[in-house]
């Protein structure tokens, strides 16, 4: 038994070679696909990656074009997703539509999945619900947000 242990030892350590081979190679690749991705229109923060199209559209239209690629309007959970997505608008000179709309209940914005916010980056004296029908969020290209009208066309930024 000790020298054919010793051989199946020696098989596994082979085995474990090759695959530290086959993960070494993949993280490369991934590094490498991550910085194409984001080049020059996406960010990443944490586990999230927001990206824009460029264009600018309904929030309707927006909803449709982030769901039909894969993914969603932004949600913004942290002061840290809120500067991802504010470098973008910026670099856009865009304010963008947020996934979140306070049409359910006047004053209180859910995201998508119907969850209270946890966080906010309103700028003064929003939201002010003007005209009576703003049940939609944009986010200025400094960051603040204002309700908007759905309407109104703004920059697609989708998060995935
Ligand atoms: O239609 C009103 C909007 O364009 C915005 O006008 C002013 O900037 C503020 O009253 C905003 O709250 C409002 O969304
Ligand atoms: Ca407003």
């Amino acid at each position: 038994k000790g020298e054919s242990g010793l051989a199946e030892v020696n098989v596994l350590r082979q085995q474990v070679a090759v695959l530290e081979g086959h993960l070494r190679r993949l993280q490369n690749a991934f590094s490498q696909y991550k910085k194409a991705v984001l080049f020059p229109d996406g960010r990443s923060v944490g586990e999230k990656i927001f990206k824009t199209a460029g264009s600018e559209k309904t929030f309707q239209d927006a909803q449709q074009i982030c769901t039909q690629a894969g993914g969603q309007l932004p949600s913004p959970r942290s002061a840290a997703e809120n500067e991802a997505l504010t470098q973008l608008a910026t670099a856009q000179n865009k304010s963008a539509f947020l996934s979140m709309t306070d049409s359910r209940k006047e004053g209180t914005f859910i995201y998508p999945t119907g969850e209270p916010l946890v966080y906010s980056n309103w700028a003064p004296q929003e939201p002010n619900n003007d005209g009576g029908s703003e049940n939609c969020v944009e986010i200025f290209p400094n960051g603040k947000w204002n309700d908007k009208l759905c309407g109104e066309q703004r920059l697609v930024i989708c998060e995935f």
